[in-house]
């Protein structure tokens, strides 16, 4: 099956290819690139100028925060690993302004700080957390990878993989439980939880798949699936390397998207958002997206092919983004420039911001462990 699959996305790609809509793909590129060649395309969102402003807003500021955090990790401001989430902006800002923020739920990975940033945690909160300092949104406690908001609706940043993914599950079970036994008619909290491609191979990932289609529970799984997981390459390390297709061993609904698209993420998001909040249960959304960075900051990336990179390279989420607007009359070359220079502005405030703010007073060692009064 999975070998007819392949062969019919490589007939796609050739015949997209053929038709010059885009380039062929050089062998070297990898069968990721191959497979997103062949995409089928799915039905994007359809949007405002405000909105395709707001869109680019967003993206631009997960990209130049998580610059601006390569540089400040190499001038010894941080500790630890720090994971950073370039060329996969279209997902977390195609799934996360598609649902209601500081209503519906949110959870991460390692990989969060543009998820944070997506949803609405203030980028000086996000940037004192890289610090380590009290000012962080987990009081400097967390760090890069246990980024955590309660007025935000984001249930974490995890170190492990696969661990915020039954941590989503009970956020989506509460949702239910709330309407359903408790006569919360107005509980309609839908929750998205975040993960990789190596993360479908982790049994939790099973369970939760499982257990959200028995209960029909209001739940986003989103697969970012970069090819990667540090340096094994997907197609070695799973039996259907189309993770979508899972979904229909738990008779739940699975879609594969552009995940280089913000259209086309937002409008699979925005089809199992509605799903969800009708209370017709889960959805299994695999983005094909591409990290441009390392693994960690800690990784040289020597790994990974040039022409690969090269490919994800010129399908830039945020360039595809801007020149969409442009083409569709929302914007101008000018005003992209001008909020380019508006985000630069936030995150060296940001920066300024979290480097005068103090350390964690050692008296409170102890604190923000268990629930306090
Ligand atoms: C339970 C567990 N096992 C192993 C690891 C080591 N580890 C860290 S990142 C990673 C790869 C995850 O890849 P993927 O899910 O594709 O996410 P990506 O880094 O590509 O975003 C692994 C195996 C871990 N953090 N947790
Ligand atoms: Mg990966």
């Amino acid at each position: 099956m999975t070998q007819e699959l392949t062969a019919a996305r490589a007939a796609a790609a050739a015949s997209n290819a053929a038709a010059g809509s885009q380039s062929a793909v050089p062998a070297e590129a990898g069968s990721h690139a191959l497979r997103h060649q062949g995409l089928y395309p799915s039905e994007p969102a359809t949007i405002s100028a405000d909105e395709g402003l707001m869109l680019y807003r967003d993206m631009t500021l997960g990209r130049r925060f998580e610059d601006k955090c390569a540089e400040m990790y190499y001038r010894g401001k941080m500790f630890g690993f720090v994971h950073l989430y370039n060329g996969q902006e279209a997902v977390s800002t195609g799934v996360i302004k598609a649902m209601k923020l500081q209503h519906d739920w949110f959870c991460s990975t390692y990989r969060d700080h543009v998820h944070a940033l997506s949803c609405g945690v203030p980028a000086r909160e996000v940037m004192s957390e890289l610090f380590g300092k009290a000012t962080g949104c987990s009081k400097g406690r967390g760090g890069s990878m246990h980024l955590f908001s309660k007025e935000h609706h984001l249930l974490g940043g995890y170190a492990f993989i696969g661990e915020g993914i039954p941590v989503a599950l009970g956020a989506a079970f509460t949702s239910r439980y709330k309407r359903d036994a408790l006569g919360q008619a107005d509980s309609d909290a839908v929750t998205a939880a975040f993960f990789g491609d190596g993360t479908c191979n982790v049994g939790q990932f099973y369970e939760c798949l499982n257990m959200a289609s028995l209960w029909k529970l209001p739940i986003l799984f989103v697969v970012e699936n970069n090819r990667w997981a540090i340096g094994m390459d997907h197609n070695r390390a799973t039996s259907d390397p189309e993770i979508w297709r899972k979904a229909a061993a738990f008779d739940m609904a699975g879609e594969e998207v552009d995940g280089m698209d913000v259209l086309a993420v937002r409008g699979a998001a925005q089809r199992a958002v509605e799903r969800a909040r009708a209370g017709e249960g889960p959805t299994l959304l695999e983005c094909l997206t591409y990290r441009f960075r390392g693994h960690s900051l800690a990784d040289p990336d020597e790994l990974r092919a040039a022409e690969e990179k090269e490919f994800w390279a010129k399908r830039d989420p945020i360039k595809q983004l801007g020149a969409r607007l442009i083409a569709d009359g929302h914007a101008r070359e000018a005003d992209l420039k001008e909020i380019g220079k508006e985000i630069d502005a936030v995150v060296a405030d940001c920066v300024e911001f979290a480097l005068a703010a103090p350390e964690p007073d050692s008296s409170e060692l102890t604190r923000y462990i268990w629930a306090e009064d």
